[in-house]
């Protein structure tokens, strides 16, 4: 090995002793530096490279279950290039005929309730129960591809290594429809793959909770007692949106507490208005850890199920999400579409000035930027 610290490229020729930068002579050689392990020499097994599937296999595959397909079809709709885009869309149409088979459930609560360890918990119990379980991530906030579910993929360790059940880290933000997009196609590629059984998990704070209870039919709040309500920021307006509230850890020195809880939140849901019509949200506890008080979620998820896909309002609640997703996208696309314009770039910074200085007023402004945008 050369010992003799070498400078990089882009220091400059005549550069004295202030560079303190250098780098390390690279080893001949293996990666191991060793020249009798020259990679050169080593035969290679020749390995195809893996072939781009058509419209036709994505689609046929996904439908066959087929879990190597329904992984490549989600990495599909999730790519930001136009023509992944265009694909994954044509794959998409073929499939919605087969989408709609499952009860969606979303799972929020501060961060460590114990939304993973009950979502492994409740999936183990549904698969040995003959489901077929999907599991989930959305974090609307995320920026980074592959963010904190990989973490839980490990804590989920039974779950994701059931065969009878499929787990997906939440997508990173992009361009093409941003992460609601991308995790509603992913929730329909599952359905159409025979997952009848999806469980969402809200990653993330803020805006997700509003976010997944979009996409879902039931949504489940987990909460832990002993916190403080201003801890596990539950706000009214999140108990609000829940169809059941969870106390979890309801284990050890801690059941008597978690009882308490249950009580105590029965009594505040009572002046509350249901997140759903026609069902009654209540309270109940549970230990994710000894897997009690699963059974009873489950139960109370099935009854809900029956209960308002008789009384219309399940069906009612998917097509009015669905149309919110159509106008979702639109308002999106004219929001960019607007930011992006040339014409009200150019006048921008004028008109702010001129308003927040009290020349004109805002209503003005706003009609300054439309008729600009617009053309005229
Ligand atoms: N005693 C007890 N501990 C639990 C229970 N459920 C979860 N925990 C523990 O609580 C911690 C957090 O659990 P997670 O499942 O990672 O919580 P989370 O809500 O998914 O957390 P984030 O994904 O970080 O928001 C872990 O150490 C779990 O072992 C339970 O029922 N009883
Ligand atoms: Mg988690």
């Amino acid at each position: 090995m050369n010992e003799k610290p070498q400078r990089p490229d882009w220091v400059p020729a005549d550069a004295g002793t202030e560079f303190t930068t250098s780098v390390m002579a690279g080893v001949d050689g293996g990666h191991d530096g060793l020249r009798s392990h020259d990679s050169a020499a080593v035969p290679r097994p020749h390995l195809p490279r893996r072939r781009r599937l058509t419209v036709d296999e994505y689609v046929a595959g996904v439908l066959a279950g087929d879990r190597n397909t329904v992984a490549q079809a989600i990495t599909l709709v999730e790519s930001n290039a136009q023509a992944h885009f265009d694909m994954g869309q044509e794959v998409l149409r073929q499939l919605i005929p087969s989408t709609g088979n499952s009860i969606r459930v979303g799972i929020t609560g501060v961060p460590g309730a114990g939304k993973s360890t009950f979502i492994e918990a409740l999936g183990l119990h549904l698969c040995e129960r003959d489901h077929k379980v999907a599991v989930l991530a959305v974090d609307p906030s995320s920026t980074v591809t592959r963010g904190s579910i990989l973490g839980d993929k490990t804590r989920m360790e039974l779950l994701s290594r059931d065969l009878r059940a499929f787990i997906r880290p939440s997508p990173s933000a992009g361009t093409l429809g941003g992460v609601t997009r991308k995790s509603r196609e992913t929730l329909l590629i599952c359905e159409a793959a025979g997952f009848d059984v999806i469980l969402v998990e809200t990653v993330g704070v803020g805006q997700s909770e509003t976010t997944v209870r979009s996409m879902v039919d039931f949504f489940l709040l987990l909460m832990i007692s002993g916190a403080g309500d201003e801890l596990q920021g539950i706000k009214k307006g999140i108990m609000e949106l829940a169809d059941a509230l969870l106390v979890n850890k309801a284990d050890g020195d801690n059941k008597i507490r978690a009882r308490a809880a249950k009580a105590d939140y029965n009594r505040a849901l009572h002046y509350l208005a249901p997140a759903t019509k026609g069902w009654r949200t209540q309270a109940y506890t549970c230990s994710s850890i000894h897997g009690e008080g699963i059974d009873t979620i489950w139960q109370v998820i099935e009854d809900f199920r029956q209960q308002i896909t008789a009384s219309g309002v399940f069906e009612q609640r998917r097509q009015r999400q669905t149309l919110e997703w159509v106008y979702n996208m639109v308002e999106e696309h004219l929001r960019a579409s607007f930011f992006s314009h040339a014409g009200v770039d150019s006048i921008r910074a004028d008109i702010e000035e001129a308003v927040v200085t009290g020349h004109i007023p805002p209503t003005v402004a706003a009609q300054q930027l439309i008729r600009k945008y617009e053309g005229h």
